[in-house]
């Protein structure tokens, strides 16, 4: 039976990070798949988390089975975390995932049996594995203008005008922070924006966030997707562990739900821990246990978002080193957008051929569309890179 198979696109970033293996040059530069390295190249353990799993060692003294919808203290932590008190907690109903993908995979699952006709607006361009998963439940899609190329910024009017298609019955698909691939965001007035058209749609917000903390602060990094959360009747949340807490493997995320009445609630909340059972049954728990307790514990969490803080500064200055550079050895500000892109990535905005000529000619690998994970560099690097850019005319 299994010669019925064909053969599947292959997933482009990861392939990326293959090709980087295998290239035996010394100098070779990988800004390709979306992990924090530190400058020394590293993606180490956190501290908390470290702290964490010892206790967690010292304590646990069974693994039995938890719940459909994983551990409740780990989404109370979580729908903290995210929302603060935006939101009414009886209003939200959450279940826990593998990772911040299961979360969207999950949502996505929900909104179809919700509605198999509904329509996902998602932006152009968008995390590749949307529009996979999307395809692969048989879901339409429908683009919504997002990125300049010319600026390097967000097409709001674009935007704004292409949401205002969506009708009540649509889902609209939005990055928390941090936009991914092209480190581009909205700010708050720009969100109030979006809020206001999905409340003259009736379309129901999607909001993406994996990358809380990477961006402005985990606050600000959140601001937009509590605005929205709190300003129209039904909204889901798919939130990522994986980039926050560094616990990238271990497959942390939660699905949240949020509808106006308990009724809704209770239904949502009973529909997610279904869908858990049909495609996984119980959701991985180390993860979501580790993040617990940090969240949970004064001095864990203390030192989690001190270390996080290094993390996001050290971008943070990357960006600003690498728009520097470009600066200075082009005379221009073509590449300013750099400095005031948020989170790990960042489009340089170079057609396909540029991008494959970084990687031949100078072992830097970048995703094709022109994504680069900024977090790959360091203090010795921006300036490689600046020279290669301009050098392969960029
Ligand atoms: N959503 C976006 C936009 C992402 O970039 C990622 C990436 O890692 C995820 C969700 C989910 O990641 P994970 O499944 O590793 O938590
Ligand atoms: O966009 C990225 O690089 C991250 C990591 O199938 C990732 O989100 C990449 C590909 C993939 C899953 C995660």
């Amino acid at each position: 039976m299994f010669e019925n198979l064909k053969a599947q696109p292959a997933d482009k970033i990861l392939a990326l990070m293959q090709m980087y293996k295998n290239d035996p040059r010394p100098s070779k530069i990988d800004l390709g798949v979306g992990v924090y390295k530190n400058p020394q190249g590293l993606t180490p353990v956190m501290r908390a988390v470290k702290a964490a799993e010892q206790e967690l060692w010292k304590t646990q003294d069974t693994k039995t089975y938890v719940g459909l919808a994983g551990d409740p203290g780990f989404s109370d932590a979580l729908i903290d975390l995210v929302l603060g008190d935006a939101v009414d907690r009886d209003l939200v109903a959450a279940a826990a995932t593998p990772g911040g993908t299961g979360a969207c995979r999950q949502a996505f699952e929900l909104v179809r049996m919700a509605d198999k006709d509904a329509r996902v607006f998602v932006s152009d361009p968008t995390w590749p594995n949307h529009l996979s998963i999307l395809s692969y439940l048989g879901m339409q899609v429908v683009n919504y203008r997002y990125f300049d190329d010319e600026t390097g910024g967000v097409d709001f009017d674009g935007m704004i005008e292409d949401l205002k298609s969506a009708k009540s019955g649509d889902v609209v698909l939005l990055h928390g922070c941090c936009h991914n691939p092209t480190g581009a965001n909205l700010n708050l007035s720009e969100w109030q924006a979006v809020v206001d058209v999905l409340r003259d749609t009736g379309a129901v917000p999607m909001i993406d966030i994996a990358y809380q903390g990477f961006g402005d602060g985990l606050e600000e990094d959140a601001a937009g997707t509590r605005l929205v959360a709190s300003s129209v009747p039904e909204c889901l949340i798919a939130a990522s562990c994986s980039k926050n807490f560094g616990i990238y493997r271990e497959r942390t995320g939660l699905l949240m739900a949020i509808s106006q009445d308990p009724d809704a609630r209770k239904l949502n909340q009973d529909t997610l821990a279904f869908l858990n059972r049909q495609n996984f049954s119980f959701p991985p728990d180390h993860g979501a246990r580790v993040v617990t307790m940090i969240l949970q514990d004064e001095a864990l969490r203390t030192d989690w978002k001190a270390e996080l803080e290094d993390v996001r500064l050290t971008m943070l200055d990357l960006r600003q080193q690498l728009a520097d550079e470009l600066q200075k050895l082009s005379g221009s500000d073509r590449f300013g957008f750099l400095a005031q892109h948020r989170g790990m990535f960042s489009r340089l905005g170079a057609a396909p051929d540029k991008v494959e000529a970084l990687r031949t000619e100078h072992g830097i690998y970048m995703v094709g569309d022109s994504r680069m994970n900024i977090a790959g560099l360091n203090g010795e690097t921006v300036p490689i890179l600046a020279k290669a850019i301009l050098d392969v005319g960029i």
